[in-house]
């Protein structure tokens, strides 16, 4: 029997099934935003019915990347920027799967940027969580690429002279078709967000605010919050590109002033992801090809074998 072949059970999942069964402690700071990105996993996951077994966890280094420690599934936790290429693979290898990848803003928009650009531009189906509290926290708070331009640190001292990143408008201009934002602080919220992020078809890409009261207090902990979709402040359509650049683009000089604004940007329908794509053209083996190692009867073949096969 395959040991996937569980997929598809239809019935209630307790959020308590993704906690460890021998259950390490986290070691992240008391009031770390990283336990908001933990419980609204669980939550997600519970509300959507996952099994644990249907789900891949993988995670880049740094604070954020000891995520897969304290949530029970299947999980990779890879090196420093790389958590997307091991979670495309995973993803081609059994779409099956439930994929998310999560990394640190050091981790994703820097050292991993590359990555992202290309995973959002070719639409793979996962969900991707940036944990973005505006410093590398694991290595002792040096300047990241979201650290505010004068935010000072042991590697800036007189004050950052870079400009940040904008983070949702490089995953729209990438071509995420699920941007949103949202924020440790938001627990409601931010699980609803992660339930339509893994729902959505495609490149879901959620940079979620995580407070590191350890090393950057300038963060002020991102309250108090406005959610977008909430507020009659603000009226613009997610499902246009230009409307949600210019939203976004508001947002990311928002956040640097001081206020906080969370939801959804941007949502593309009906876009094939690239395993649909791959499909759709003829490219993508019917069967996962991790099945094959599960299944008792199956030989083991080198992959130009595999290849000559489906010529
Ligand atoms: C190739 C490589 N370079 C540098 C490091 C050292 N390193 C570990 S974590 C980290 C920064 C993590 O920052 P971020 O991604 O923002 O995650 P956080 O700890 O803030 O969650 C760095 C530079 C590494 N592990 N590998
Ligand atoms: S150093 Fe910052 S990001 Fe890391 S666990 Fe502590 S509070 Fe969280
Ligand atoms: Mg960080």
């Amino acid at each position: 029997m395959s040991a996937f072949s569980a997929i598809g059970n239809d019935r209630e999942v307790d959020q308590n099934e993704f906690t460890p069964g021998i259950e390490p402690q986290p070691t992240w700071c008391p009031g770390c935003g990283d336990y908001g990105v933990l419980k609204a996993l669980k939550g997600a996951m519970a509300e959507l019915g996952k099994d644990p077994e249907e789900v891949l966890l993988c995670t880049g280094i740094g604070c954020s990347g000891k995520l897969n420690s304290y949530f029970d599934s299947y999980g990779f936790h890879t090196i420093h920027g790389r958590s997307l290429p091991v979670a495309r693979a995973a993803k081609l290898a059994n779409s099956d799967l439930e994929v998310v990848a999560a990394g640190g803003d050091g981790d994703g928009y820097g050292i991993g940027g590359n990555h992202f650009m290309h995973t959002a531009r070719e639409n793979h189906d996962m969900t991707y969580i940036v944990f973005n509290n505006e410093v590398f926290g694991l290595t002792k708070g040096q300047t990241s690429p979201t650290s505010p331009q004068g935010h000072k640190s042991k590697t800036q001292p007189e004050g950052n002279a870079k400009a940040p990143i904008r983070p949702l408008s490089l995953g729209l201009t990438s071509g995420a078709s699920y941007v949103a934002r949202t924020a440790a602080v938001n627990p409601n919220q931010a699980k609803e967000i992660l339930v339509e992020a893994m729902e959505h078809d495609g490149f879901s890409h959620v940079d979620f605010l995580t407070q590191c009261p350890t090393w950057n207090k300038d963060a002020k902990q991102y309250v108090p919050y406005v959610d977008i979709q909430d507020s009659d402040d603000y009226d613009f359509d997610v499902s246009d590109r230009r409307e949600a650049q210019e939203m976004m683009h508001e947002t990311e000089d928002a956040l640097y002033e001081g206020t906080v604004l969370t939801g959804r940007y941007y949502v593309e329908e009906g876009r094939r992801s690239y395993q649909q794509e791959k499909r759709h053209r003829g490219s993508m083996p019917e069967q996962p090809l991790a099945e094959r190692y599960f299944d008792d009867s199956a030989e083991w073949e080198r992959s130009f074998d595999y290849i000559d096969r489906h010529k």
